[in-house]
């Protein structure tokens, strides 16, 4: 539980705590839920003085992105709100308007994104075709969700994704839509693989070098699918390509509580069993076909480019530093 004080509305707390605790999930998701958060707090600032406000903003800015660590959307997104405390504000109302301002861009760019994944990414299926897709991304069912309304028939496989199983959320969403979808545990995805045309997931991070990192078990069908040469797709928005691996900064990955794979008995009759719960890996780009964005569909080996386009080369800060020395030592 995250620590409150008076100082955000409740409602700040909250959206914090469903990230943290995973009733807000999916990188899209948390990104937007942390924009919204934001606007939250500068509606309900309740001071009078343009500096302290600044410092209100950023407090806030730092306890949602201390929520969880991998999903690089979570800070790109409230970077793109703090760019409203860089602009020429000298009033507190100014202020304040632009971080709503900026706040509300974010979720409407975020909303075109995912329409415009759907438009380019659905040209990649084709009447037909089994997709096999993993964990529960927005951005991958948007692409499936619009080539079946285009009328291509489609049969899904939908991992189950253990522990935590985001695959029954993926088979309700695509159901709901009316896809035929066959749900499978992501082990059995070599057996399954020869039976499927194209793979579509999406991304908590696309690293410089064009690896993404996605729900674990991803790279795991990614190498399936290559030994058979079957295409592997990741849908993803571009705020999830991540500035600070630029510059050499390592993409953290999150490890979850043990209680997550087994029950509290079992854990206290065995004390001395070690668990490990990794939540994320990293697919290499040798292994996607193409990375599906809002800009178009690029290889992977692109993303670097489409990084310093968007975010310029970054400039070092100490706290980045900081990280990189952590990983060297
Ligand atoms: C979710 C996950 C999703 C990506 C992309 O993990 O790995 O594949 O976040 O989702 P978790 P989207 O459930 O642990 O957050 O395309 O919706 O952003």
């Amino acid at each position: 539980m995250i620590k409150e004080t008076a100082l955000f509305p409740q409602q700040v707390y909250q959206i914090a705590n469903d990230i943290r605790d995973m009733k807000i999930r999916g990188a899209g998701r948390i990104a937007k839920a942390a924009a919204e958060a934001l606007k939250i707090a500068a509606e309900s600032y309740k001071g009078e003085d343009l500096e302290d406000f600044k410092r209100y903003i950023k407090e806030a800015a730092k306890l949602l992105t201390s929520t969880r660590p991998t999903a690089v959307s979570l800070p790109n997104a409230v970077s793109w709100v703090l760019k409203a405390l860089n602009t020429n504000v000298s009033t507190l109302q100014a202020a304040r308007e632009a971080v709503i301002n900026q706040a509300n861009s974010f979720i409407q760019y975020a909303d075109q994104a995912l329409r415009k994944i759907a438009e380019y990414g659905e040209k990649m299926l084709r009447d037909g075709d089994t997709v096999l897709t993993h964990c529960n991304s927005l951005a991958a069912i948007s692409v499936i969700v619009e080539a079946h309304k285009k009328g291509k028939k489609l049969h899904v496989f939908a991992t189950e994704t253990r522990p935590m199983y985001q695959g029954y959320i993926t088979s309700e969403m695509l159901l709901k839509e009316g896809v035929n979808v066959t749900l499978i545990p992501e082990s059995s995805v070599r057996q399954i693989i020869r039976k499927v045309d194209g793979v579509i997931v999406g991304a908590d991070t696309v690293a410089a070098n064009g690896a993404v990192v996605n729900k674990i078990g991803t790279s795991l069908i990614a190498l399936a699918a290559h030994e058979r040469s079957v295409d592997f797709f990741v849908a993803t928005e571009t705020f999830k390509f991540s500035p600070y691996t630029l510059i050499g900064d390592i993409v953290p990955i999150e490890f979850r509580p043990p209680s997550e794979i087994v029950g509290v008995d079992f854990l206290k009759s065995h004390p001395n069993l070690r668990i490990l719960n990794p939540a994320f890996d990293v697919t290499p780009p040798d292994y996607i076909t193409g990375i599906i964005t809002e800009l178009g569909i690029i290889p992977p080996k692109a993303a670097a480019i489409i990084i310093e386009e968007m975010y310029g080369r970054p400039v070092i800060s100490s706290e980045i530093l900081g990280r990189v020395e952590e990983d060297i030592s």
